[in-house]
């Protein structure tokens, strides 16, 4: 189906507005992330747009990153399939020429904040129960390395190294504090301030920008150009390791009961 992403482009300014709606938790599942990189394709190839505005259409949820049911007892192939997917979305959005806008009106844990993080600019509602980090290391996984990178790239080493280690989940304000986040406004206010930053990006002449994006994100992405079907690999065993299918289901089972 076609339906988890809303994708509308107001061809006056140039600038789309992309909605994750899959509910319950906006969880990047196979179909998802098909889905978002084809919106992502489209939008790049379309002259009329020149910016994307990344934003959710559920309450308190940005995206509760990865699906963990994409990585629980599949077969090798499905596996397979997930996370070239997974690579594919993310090489899309950091790679994009287009300005790329986060409006994170939710919590955004782990492949969530990795959408945020490979954005331009990233604006997040004020509210600390709102929290956003790759906590990856809390479900006894690592966080790959081009998740890294990519988060290396925003706040610096030694912010990344301890975040990563302690799998932190940072509330909205202390986010604002680490850099992880560029600016928090009221809940009601993200989408004017994502349009007047987008409007702000958008008044340089696109090539100079596009080049400058692409001289400070290249040897990021052409590590996982260069590394993808080792990436697979590697994850790949990782993820079918009896003790890692452990992890993973109890991290499911603590989720549901946590639940009231
Ligand atoms: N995948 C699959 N299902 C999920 C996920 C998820 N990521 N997150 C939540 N769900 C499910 C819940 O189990 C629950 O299901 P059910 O209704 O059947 O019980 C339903 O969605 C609703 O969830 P909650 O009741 O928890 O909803 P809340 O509004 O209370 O909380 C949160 C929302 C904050 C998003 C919360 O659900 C949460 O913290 N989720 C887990 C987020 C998380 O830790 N994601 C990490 C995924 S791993 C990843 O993105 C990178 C992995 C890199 C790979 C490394 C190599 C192995």
């Amino acid at each position: 189906s076609n339906n988890k992403i809303q994708v509308e482009l107001d061809e006056s300014s140039g600038v789309a507005m992309m909605k994750f709606k899959s509910p319950p938790v906006n969880s990047l599942s196979l179909e998802f992330l098909t889905e978002f990189s084809i919106s992502l394709e489209k939008l790049e190839n379309n002259k009329a747009c020149r910016g994307v505005i990344i934003t959710s259409a559920l309450p308190k949820i940005f995206s509760s990153g990865l699906d963990i049911t994409e990585m629980c007892g599949k077969s090798l192939e499905h596996y397979t399939e997930f996370w070239r997917a997974v690579q594919e979305m993310w090489l899309r959005l950091y790679g994009s020429n287009m300005v790329t806008v986060a409006a994170v009106n939710g919590s955004s844990p782990a492949g969530g904040c990795l959408v945020a993080l490979s954005c331009d600019y990233r604006i997040m509602a004020e509210n600390p129960k709102f929290s956003i980090g790759l906590n990856e290391a809390q479900l006894g996984i690592v966080a790959p390395f081009w998740f890294k990178d990519t988060f290396v790239n925003v706040v610096g080493h030694r912010i990344a190294e301890r975040s990563l280690q302690l799998g932190s989940l940072h509330p909205a304000p202390e986010a604002l504090k680490l850099g992880l986040v560029d600016e928090l406004v009221p809940e009601e206010k993200l989408m004017e301030k994502a349009a007047a930053v987008m409007a702000q990006w958008l008044a340089l002449p696109d090539h100079a920008r596009q080049l400058t994006k692409t001289m400070m994100r290249k040897a990021v992405l052409d590590r996982l150009v260069a590394h993808r079907e080792d990436d697979i690999k590697n994850f790949i065993s990782f993820v079918s390791k009896e003790s890692i299918q452990k992890s993973l289901r109890m991290y499911m089972e603590m989720l549901k009961k946590r639940k009231s």
